[in-house]
């Protein structure tokens, strides 16, 4: 069960947790047209400090544009907005929920004149994929489901309707045992997890997915900082999963993920089989960083 707060923002209002409520019609609901964000707030010895709201709220905006959907709220406002979500809970830490979708109006796949409506709900989420998860690593198996080619699902939006393939994925790696799936594109190189970017690292070199068929992950660009800080070399080019498996390090990226180490792929052990060095150092300086540690990246952080 997700740990309640006491209000959530909808379209401009605070309103008690549980009366947040939609209509059963709601377009989005049906359709599967909303767009959403995943953003996590910290806490810091300043304070409560959400990571890189700006970029969350520029995709969020892209994605509405991709779309052709209105907001009918300004970027600013949906900053603020958020910001005053996490100080009307008086939470410390938390994962943030924007979400903008298409109302209660008329059904049919065109979304007409239908409202577009918003909300914003925050609670503490801990590690995503299990405690152990960070330090040890995860399991992981390549899913028989194809990441939707880009033409079909524009992978620079965050939609809800396209979690739909990664939960086919995702469903089938949890039946099979396994934490998460790694999805193929169209061509069969790697793509991503259902909810995460991904990195390996071969001979001191890290790598990760070109834009082409991914979301656009603010951890990812994180990491590729984070990388060149270390002065490791990144490449952002295509690779296959036989790559993976003989690679020396692999690991997962996201906000809800944050920084997760892959120690196994379809039965194959990863590298020594839990945190490698290189992801060990750059989880580290994530972690510096998302906690105020770090005066370089100071400026990605929004204190609330
Ligand atoms: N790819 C996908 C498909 C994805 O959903 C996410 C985030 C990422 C990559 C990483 O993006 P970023 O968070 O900007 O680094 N997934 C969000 C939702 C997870 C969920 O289960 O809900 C998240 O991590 O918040």
């Amino acid at each position: 069960m997700i740990p309640k707060t006491e209000k959530i923002w909808m379209d401009g209002k605070f309103v008690n947790w549980d009366d947040a409520k939609i209509h059963v019609l709601t377009h989005s609901l049906h359709y599967g047209l909303a767009l959403f964000e995943g953003i996590r707030c910290y806490e810091t010895e300043e304070g409560p400090a959400v990571f890189r709201l700006k970029e969350h709220v520029e995709r969020l905006f892209k994605s509405a544009h991709i779309f052709t959907l209105k907001i009918p709220f300004t970027e600013t406002e949906i900053y603020d907005a958020i910001k005053e979500t996490i100080r009307i809970n008086k939470i410390n830490s938390c994962y943030i929920r924007p979400i903008v979708f298409i109302g209660y109006g008329s059904m049919g796949v065109y979304p007409k004149n239908n409202p577009i409506q918003v909300a914003i709900a925050v609670w503490s989420w801990g590690a995503y994929l299990g405690k152990d998860a960070i330090k040890n690593g995860i399991r992981v198996k390549t899913s028989s489901f194809i990441r939707n080619h880009v033409n079909s699902s524009m992978s620079r939006g965050k939609v809800a309707g396209y979690y739909v393939n990664g939960q086919l994925a995702k469903i089938e790696a949890v039946s099979c045992g396994f934490d998460e799936a790694i999805l193929l594109d169209t061509e069969g190189y790697v793509s991503e997890g259902s909810g995460e970017n991904i990195f390996m690292v071969r001979k001191g070199i890290l790598k990760t997915t070109p834009l082409t068929s991914i979301l656009e992950g603010v951890t990812r660009d994180t990491v590729i900082n984070i990388a060149k800080d270390l002065g490791i070399e990144v490449r952002e080019e295509r690779f296959t999963r036989d790559e993976l498996y003989i690679s020396d390090e692999v690991f997962f990226t996201g906000t809800a993920a944050e920084i997760t180490p892959i120690r196994e792929i379809d039965g194959r052990v990863i590298g020594s089989g839990s945190c490698g060095s290189v992801t060990g150092k750059i989880q580290n300086l994530f972690f510096d960083i998302v906690k105020g540690k770090s005066p370089k990246y100071k400026h990605w952080l929004d204190f609330v």
